[in-house]
C-alpha cells in the first residue's frame, strides 16, 4: 500500500510536482454489464490479469500511494485513491485501466482531484502556546514545558502525515467532498482569521476523540475540482464512520459553514480480490 519514495531516476517533472505535498485522485468506476458480456472469455481473462497488474501498488512505476475499495450502492462498484508527486503517474493508472481488455466494461462514474497540504489552521508552536494561555495555563506552570515540547516533537510527524500520508491499515474507507459556504448570513470567507482559527480549534478538539478508531486525510481542491476539500476517512469499523460524521456536524465550523457532496462508502481490498468480487 505504501511505497518507498521516488528514486533520483524517477523524480517527477518539477514544473508539475508541488513545492510540498502530493497530487491526489479519487476515482470511481461502475461495472457496465452490457459491455462486459460483449467481451469473449479470452479478453475477459486477459483484462482481469491486466487489472491485477495495473492496480498492484507494489508494481514498478506505481504511484506512491494506491488504495482500492469495493464501494457499496449503485453509484460505483470500485474506488481507487491515488497519490504521487507526479499527476501524470496518477493519470497513467486511469488510462491503463481504460485501455485494458476489460476497460470498455469499466465506466468512470465519479472522480475527485486534489492535493495534500498542511492547513493554515494547524497551530504553529507559538499559536499552540497561545491556546494554552487562553486555557488558563502560564509559563510558570510545571506542565507548561512538557506540553509545549510534546507538541513541538509531534508537529513534524503530523505534518509529514498530512503531506505524504501513509495509508492506515483500517478496513472501512469513506470519501466525500465539502465546501465552506459563502451565504450572506454565514460566510466563512468574511470571518477574520482569528475567528476561523477558533472554530477550527473546536473542530480539532471534537475530532481528536476519534483517535485510533478513525484516521482522516483532508486534501485541498480549490482550483482543482468543484468542491474545496476532499475528506477521506478510514475507520476501524463502519459505525465509527457514522459516529464521526454525525458528531462533527455539530462543530460550529461544520454546523454553520459546511456543505457536503456525495458520500462514497467502501471496504479496502486488493486488486486480486476486487477482480474476483466484481465478477469481471
Ligand atoms: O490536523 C490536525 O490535527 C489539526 C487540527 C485540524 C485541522 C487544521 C483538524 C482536525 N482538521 C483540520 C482541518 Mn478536520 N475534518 C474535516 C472533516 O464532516 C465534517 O463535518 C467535516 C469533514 C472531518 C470528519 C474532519 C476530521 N478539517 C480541516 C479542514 C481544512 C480547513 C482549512 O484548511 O481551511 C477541513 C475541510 C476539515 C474537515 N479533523 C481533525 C478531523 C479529525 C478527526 C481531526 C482530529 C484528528 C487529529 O488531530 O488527529
Amino acid at each position: 500500500m505504501n511505497r518507498p519514495p521516488h528514486t533520483a531516476q524517477s523524480l517527477p517533472d518539477p514544473t508539475i510536482s508541488l513545492s510540498e505535498g502530493w497530487h491526489c485522485l479519487h476515482m470511481y468506476w461502475r461495472v457496465c454489464q452490457s459491455q462486459l458480456v460483449q467481451l469473449d472469455a479470452a479478453a475477459r481473462a486477459r483484462g482481469r490479469e491486466e487489472l491485477e497488474e495495473i492496480l498492484n501498488p507494489e508494481a514498478d512505476g506505481a504511484p506512491q500511494r494506491m488504495q482500492l475499495s469495493l464501494i457499496s450502492g449503485h453509484r460505483a462498484d470500485l474506488g481507487l485513491m491515488l497519490m504521487d508527486p507526479d499527476p501524470l503517474v496518477i493519470d497513467r493508472v486511469v488510462q491503463k485501466v481504460r485501455a485494458s481488455a476489460v476497460g470498455p466494461a469499466l465506466e468512470p462514474v465519479w472522480s475527485f482531484v486534489s492535493i495534500s497540504e498542511v492547513s493554515e489552521y494547524v497551530p504553529t508552536i507559538e499559536q499552540y502556546s497561545e491556546r494554552l494561555r487562553q486555557d488558563g495555563m502560564t509559563e510558570a506552570d510545571p506542565a507548561w514545558d512538557a506540553r509545549v515540547n510534546a507538541y513541538a516533537q509531534r508537529l513534524p510527524a503530523m505534518n509529514k502525515q498530512r503531506l505524504y500520508p501513509e495509508i492506515p491499515p483500517l478496513p472501512v474507507v469513506c470519501f466525500y467532498p465539502m465546501n465552506k459556504i459563502r451565504h450572506p448570513q454565514a460566510n466563512w470567507y468574511t470571518l477574520p482569521f482569528s475567528e476561523r482559527s477558533k472554530l477550527m480549534a473546536e473542530h480539532a478538539t471534537s475530532g481528536i476523540k476519534f483517535a485510533g478508531r478513525v484516521s482522516q486525510l483532508i486534501t485541498a481542491s480549490t482550483g482543482f475540482d468543484d468542491w474545496e476539500w476532499g475528506v477521506t476517512l478510514w475507520g476501524r469499523n463502519p459505525e465509527s464512520i457514522k459516529e464521526i460524521v454525525y458528531t462533527m456536524r455539530f462543530d460550529q465550523a461544520s454546523a454553520k459553514y459546511a456543505e457536503f457532496g456525495p458520500f462514497y462508502i467502501g471496504y479496502a481490498t486488493t486488486a486480486v480480490d476486487a477482480v474476483a468480487h466484481l465478477r469481471l
